[in-house]
């Protein structure tokens, strides 16, 4: 497996990780492949793109407004990251197919959001933020990774320190504080809906949630400014000149939903003639200051992935490269120079190869659901093969074809491997070789037919 050195590993009936001891059970589903990368911890490995990012977003969030939490344990439990922030006992979330437990009730991070109670309980400050290695279970791809890393942010105001608890005009004079920069944005609905991202009338007014909203928004759209204008210049310097700096650039505010926040938004921002989500955040469910002990505090949260944005400043085409040891890779940043973009080194050969089984039969997939969901094998189980088996070696992974037998309503499946490395030519042979090993893992661990 990739990764010599490792402070991980599974040992017997126990995992380690970080020199703590973790029992497993029938729920333990961590390779040691994941294991092997909880240490890198490339948000605070000095000039590492990653790292960069985080540092310029933090610039933003201020001490000693915001204090900045670094270094806390991808190691939490299931209630830490699910239960504490309202997620439903069936929210598909939870399934082993798309979250690595270490245990029944031990999980790796899904999101920075596991800390959130755990934060409001202890810390004092205003705000926060939490920048941090997160896993998931999920396809492979040129911007999906098991392993990334994001960074949540988090203002609070308290109504005790304010005149009859009404903390709107407060936090109406901490808008009127943030910078305004030039930005175009386009913010269509209103603050609330009553359906779709409704007000938590028990525990705010509208005109306090319309300050919080306030104060997030400006506070991310100064985040975004700041770092898409460096972005621009980066481009610019390149002669990419899809999107002139002169442009004001576009950004737009879009419902959505989280169990924790409401209402809630995503950021979206027009990079290279797309809409790309950046952010996810809205007004903290009130539960979360109730459950921690601190009702009295309200306000706003925030999660951004640091690799997406960090592709957007640097120019990196391929998420796998974060991971990259190649010197060509990590002498091209450092703290002490301004955002250049990234000179990809040359590409090397694909090499497709396609792989057909029949899916064992069960009664429940019958009619089940898409994309080899059925009650034994899911698309994540492959991603999950093959990334055992290959590394980093692998650029994506795709279904090319589906089909259910007419008679026996048994299902096919065919999905197209894209073997390449980053660092250099596979051999043909090196690449028949895993290709063939993930061929017998498919037999040996999901019982399916080859075709
Ligand atoms: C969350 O994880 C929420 N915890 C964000 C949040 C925090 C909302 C606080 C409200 C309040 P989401 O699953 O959308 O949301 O992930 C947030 C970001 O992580 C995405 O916008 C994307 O940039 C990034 N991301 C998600 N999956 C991957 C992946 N597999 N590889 C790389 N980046 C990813
Ligand atoms: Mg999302």
């Amino acid at each position: 497996l990739q990764g010599g050195h490792t402070a991980s590993s599974v040992k017997g009936l126990c995992t380690e990780i970080n020199g703590f001891s973790y029992p497993i059970d029938e729920w333990t589903n961590v390779p040691a492949s994941i294991l092997a990368s909880v240490s890198r911890r490339l948000h605070v490995q000095p000039s590492h793109p990653v790292s960069l990012t985080r540092q310029l977003i933090e610039s933003r969030f201020p001490s000693p407004t915001y204090i900045h939490y670094n270094n806390l344990s991808p190691v939490v439990t299931v209630s830490q990251n699910f239960d504490s922030l309202g997620f439903a006992a069936d929210h598909p979330g939870r399934s082993r197919t798309d979250t690595y437990y270490i245990n029944e009730h031990t999980v790796l991070r899904t999101h920075t959001s596991a800390h959130q109670a755990d934060t409001f309980r202890k810390d004092d400050s205003e705000g926060y933020t939490i920048s941090a290695d997160v896993y998931r279970r999920d396809a492979i791809d040129r911007s999906h990774y098991p392993i990334f890393h994001q960074m949540e942010g988090a203002r609070m105001w308290d109504r005790r320190k304010t005149p009859e608890g009404d903390i709107a005009k407060t936090v109406w004079s901490d808008v009127q504080r943030l910078p305004k920069r030039t930005l175009r944005v386009e913010d269509p609905n209103p603050t609330v809906n009553p359906e779709r991202n409704p007000l938590q009338a028990k525990y705010h007014s509208i005109e306090e949630v319309e300050a919080m909203a306030a104060h997030l928004k400006r506070s991310l759209e100064d985040v975004i400014f700041e770092l898409f204008s460096k972005a621009t210049e980066s481009a610019a310097a390149i002669g990419n000149t899809e999107m002139p700096p002169e442009e004001p650039l576009r950004v737009r505010w879009v419902e959505a939903y989280f169990p924790f926040t409401s209402p809630s938004w995503e950021l979206e921002v027009f990079w290279q003639g797309d809409w790309l989500e950046v952010v996810g955040c809205g007004i903290v469910k009130q539960d979360l200051p109730i459950n921690a002990g601190v009702p009295d505090k309200v306000g706003w949260a925030f999660g951004v992935g640091l690799e997406r944005v960090a592709m957007l400043l640097f120019g990196i085409p391929d998420i796998r490269l974060f991971w990259s040891q190649d010197r060509r890779f990590l002498e091209q940043f450092s703290s002490n120079q301004p955002i250049k973009p990234f000179v990809p080194f040359s590409k090397y050969p694909a090499c497709h190869k396609d792989v057909a089984f029949w899916l064992r039969s069960t009664s429940s997939s019958a009619g089940g659901g898409s994309r080899g969901n059925s009650q034994d094998f899911h698309e994540n189980d492959i991603m999950e093969i093959v990334r055992n088996v290959a590394g980093d070696s692998v650029e994506d992974v795709r279904l090319v074809d589906e089909f259910s037998h007419p008679i026996t309503a048994r299902k096919s499946l065919c999905y197209r491997i894209n073997y390449r490395s980053l660092e250099r030519t596979l051999r043909n042979e090196e690449a028949n070789e895993l290709h063939q090993m993930v061929r017998e893992r498919l037999v040996d661990q999901y019982g399916v037919e080859l075709r």
